[in-house]
């Protein structure tokens, strides 16, 4: 660890202007239980938290993970991996990734069990774009107007599952029958969630521009209108953490309060990160208590 870091004990640093924080002070190296602590803490406070000019490696990022016993902010799975997220093919930079990520969204929103929470960290960057933002999915459900949210309180949304993000059907799905989506195969979960761990309630949304996604029992058109509303508050900077990525930065974010996107960047330039997701083992499905 460098510097600064090294010298003080844990500090974190809300965002002043959005969502998030700067989390300074933590010994990757040894990580004391008394820091795990606090960190977790934070994790559950802020939701999204950034690392700047710390030196770490994939065994740093992957040892984080393994610290459930100290409750750690993740699970560990056994076969967890760093996957290396790249836009290189042959060494040459080949297109700027996934239009899925454009969109906000919740990582795999539409299983199950979503993931707990994500960790990225910028290896390699483009001169310009490939910016990240994350919005406090709590912060909009406190904002949302109280006849929007008695609309929606205690319902489920449906997403389907037939479709990836790029329009394609997904992996032992077969093209549906009929064209009123409402009857394709999909998977439910409350539009509103009561985060396990802080009792907080947070609204969720799947992904963005996803015209499949319907709130269970409403018409149509409300359900598109309300959803629409919805997205005008995930945009509203205040609720953001704009993160312009600089090398080395991590980032952990608590995947149950949380959206997030990414922007592109030019094609021919190079843009490297290390991703690691947090396992699922123990959390339950996403639920809403009144
Ligand atoms: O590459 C990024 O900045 C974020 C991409 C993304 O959506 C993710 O890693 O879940
Ligand atoms: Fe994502």
């Amino acid at each position: 660890m460098s510097g600064d870091a090294e010298r003080r004990d844990l500090t974190i640093v809300a965002n002043k202007v959005g969502a998030g924080a700067d989390v300074l002070g933590f010994d990757f190296d040894t990580m004391p239980s008394h820091q795990v602590g606090a960190l977790r803490s934070a994790w559950l406070k802020y939701g999204i938290l950034r690392f700047r000019g710390y030196d770490l490696t994939d065994e740093h990022q992957l040892n984080f993970l393994k610290r459930e016993e100290d409750g750690a902010p993740t699970t560990y799975k056994d076969d967890e991996k760093v996957t290396v997220m790249t836009n290189l093919i042959n060494g040459v930079p080949s297109g700027a990734g996934s239009n899925v990520e454009l969109e906000w969204h919740t990582d795999s929103w539409f299983w199950e069990y979503p993931p707990v929470g994500e960790i990225l960290r910028a290896m390699e960057l483009p001169q310009t774009g490939g910016d990240t933002y994350w919005a406090d999915m709590y912060a909009v459900y406190d904002a949302l107007p109280e006849d929007l949210r008695s609309t929606i309180e205690g319902r489920l949304i449906q997403f389907d599952t037939v479709y990836n993000g790029h329009g394609n059907l997904r992996k032992g799905k077969e093209a549906p029958k009929t064209d009123d989506f409402r009857l394709w195969e999909h998977i439910r979960h409350p539009i509103i969630r009561t985060h396990p761990e802080s009792g907080r309630k947070a609204v969720f949304v799947g992904q963005s521009k996803h015209e499949k996604n319907w709130i269970v029992g409403l018409p149509l058109e409300e359900s598109k209108e309300i959803l629409a509303k919805i997205l005008s508050y995930v945009e509203k900077p205040e609720f953001q953490l704009h993160q312009k990525w600089q090398p080395g930065d991590t980032v952990i974010w608590d995947n149950r309060c949380t959206m997030h996107r990414r922007e592109t960047w030019p094609d021919d330039q190079t843009r490297i990160m290390h991703r690691t997701t947090c396992n699922t083992k123990g959390q339950p499905r996403p639920f809403y208590v009144y």
